[in-house]
């Protein structure tokens, strides 16, 4: 260990001292500007150095962001109190004594949260942008459109904010004869540009890039629920109620891309994210199969099958984003659907196989399986854990997470960009929620991505978790769940 237990995600390296330093202003201290920047003396992107001696403190980084990473360190050194939001610090600010050397493992130290399923107002945004970089996270990918919401407003396209953004209901479990109950009650919201840039702006100042996610061409009935000249049958359909995959997919017409263009250009806009994702998960394909124009259509553009036009659709689309300068993102199936585009990045969710198979074909990859860090999973198989879906994940399970996979050879480690953990919201209707599935396990994440690779004390982290970082949580007002167990108000 390295003498410095209190601190998560660990660093690379370091040595306590015996003593401590009395700080006098820790406001200046945690400032990045008062950060003297270095990248010989700090080789590494993104890594810092402090030295901290009975006299002072000497704070030097390889860039801002390290310079940023180096304070975010400094707050846990300084304790619990360093992370609430007005200083009630009883009695003086004090350093532990001794030396620090860190840097990140990997580039991409991501989270998904899914606004589509359930909004989260803009406030609960720069919270969670707050809560990530306590945690040296550094890519927000924002899940903005789903079959049931919208969440973008787009000028020229009044109704994906009158009709797209809303819901009239959620289904909300099973009646015992396999009917869903539905809650009867609205859901709904999105972001305006305004919103959007703050939200971009206030992530750029932590070091976060925010990441938007347009899913095409399936996951997308609330779009047609907007403008049904964009699905297969052009029927009225609603914002959809339900959770899994809708059958209404888009219509491959040059117009439906011409849409997406527009929306594109005003997504790239907005976020400067160098990297765009275009989803390509769950591609519904029946429509495309029953419909005779859509038949046509798939004649026209020399295609065999249309199964093929999902790949067709990332690929006119993917087109668009590269030729603005912007790579493009896409779930795995991207993988199954054809020729990936050039500089396409794949995140691979339904395990690490597809992962594994992109980067030795030359493409970069951001593991994201399902089994290891979906964090909208539950907690334990007690039965009142709120949230009772998908695999159960214990915050120790998160941390014995490993990116690179084993049989991953070595000369495609490199195309491994990192590692990102999903907070999918079906089940998420309040942030609360949110709180509960995604702490204490993102810290575990968090670690995982940023920490040495090496044999992990699966003990002494849990511990670590209960004894320096819940505190830290506490304060920070994070209503995260228990070691003891599930809350029963949740
Ligand atoms: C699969 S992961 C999905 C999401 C769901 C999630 C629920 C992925 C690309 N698609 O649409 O929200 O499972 O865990």
């Amino acid at each position: 260990m390295t003498g410095f237990e209190t601190l998560l995600p660990q660093p690379v390296s370091a040595r306590r001292d015996p003593g401590a330093l009395v700080v006098d202003n820790p406001a200046a201290l945690l400032d990045p500007s008062t950060v003297a920047l270095d990248p010989v003396a700090v080789p590494l992107p993104g890594g810092y150095r402090l030295s901290i001696t009975s006299t002072s403190v000497d704070a030097v980084a390889h860039d801002a962001a390290g310079a940023f990473h180096a304070t975010q360190t400094l707050r846990q050194l300084l304790g619990p109190d360093a992370f609430r939001a007005a200083d009630i610090h009883d009695g003086a600010w004090e350093l532990p004594l001794g030396e620090i050397a860190d840097h990140p493992r990997f580039g991409w130290r991501g989270v998904l949260l899914d606004v589509a399923r359930h909004f989260m107002p803009k406030a609960g945004v720069l919270r969670f942008l707050d809560l990530m970089a306590a945690h040296k996270l550094n890519v927000l990918h924002l899940h903005l459109t789903d079959d049931q919401g919208w969440r973008i407003e787009v000028p020229g396209y009044p109704r994906l904010t009158e009709v797209a953004a809303w819901r009239a209901g959620t289904w909300v479990g099973r009646q015992p004869d396999g009917d869903p109950t539905h809650d009867n009650r609205p859901h709904g919201g999105f972001y305006t540009t305004a919103d959007l840039r703050e939200i971009v702006a206030y992530a750029a100042a932590r070091h976060i890039t925010v990441v938007p996610e347009v899913d095409v061409p399936g996951h997308s009935q609330a779009v047609i629920a907007a403008y049904p000249e964009l699905g297969v049958t052009g029927e009225q359909v609603e914002v959809w109620h339900g959770w899994g995959v809708s059958e209404h997919v888009l219509n491959p017409a040059e117009s439906t891309v011409d849409f997406f263009r527009a929306v594109l250009d005003h997504v790239m806009a907005v976020f400067d994210s160098p990297v765009i994702c275009l989803g390509g998960d769950e591609v519904p394909t029946t429509q495309w199969h029953a419909s005779t124009a859509v038949g046509a259509r798939v004649a026209e553009l020399g295609l065999d099958s249309p199964d093929d036009l999902h790949a067709w659709f990332i690929r006119a689309l993917a087109g668009h984003l590269a030729a603005n300068g912007r790579r493009v993102l896409g779930w795995d199936e991207i993988l199954d659907a054809g020729d990936l585009p050039e500089g396409a990045i794949v995140a691979s969710w339904r395990g690490e196989a597809a992962g594994v198979r992109a980067a030795v074909s030359g493409h970069d990859v951001v593991m994201c399986p399902e089994q290891r860090v979906y964090l909208d999973h539950r907690q334990s198989d007690d039965p009142d854990e709120p949230i009772p879906v998908g695999f159960v994940r214990t915050l120790a399970d998160v941390r014995a997470y490993e990116p690179v996979p084993a049989e991953l050879p070595e000369s495609a480690h490199h195309r491994v960009l990192g590692a990102q953990a999903q907070l999918w919201s079906e089940y998420f209707d309040n942030g609360r929620r949110v709180d509960y599935a995604a702490f204490p396990r993102l810290a575990a994440f968090a670690e995982v991505v940023w920490s040495p690779r090496g044999p992990v004390d699966l003990d002494e982290f849990v511990d670590r978790v209960a004894t320096h970082h819940l505190p830290r949580l506490d304060a920070l007002g994070v209503e995260y769940r228990p070691p003891a167990g599930p809350l029963p108000w949740q």
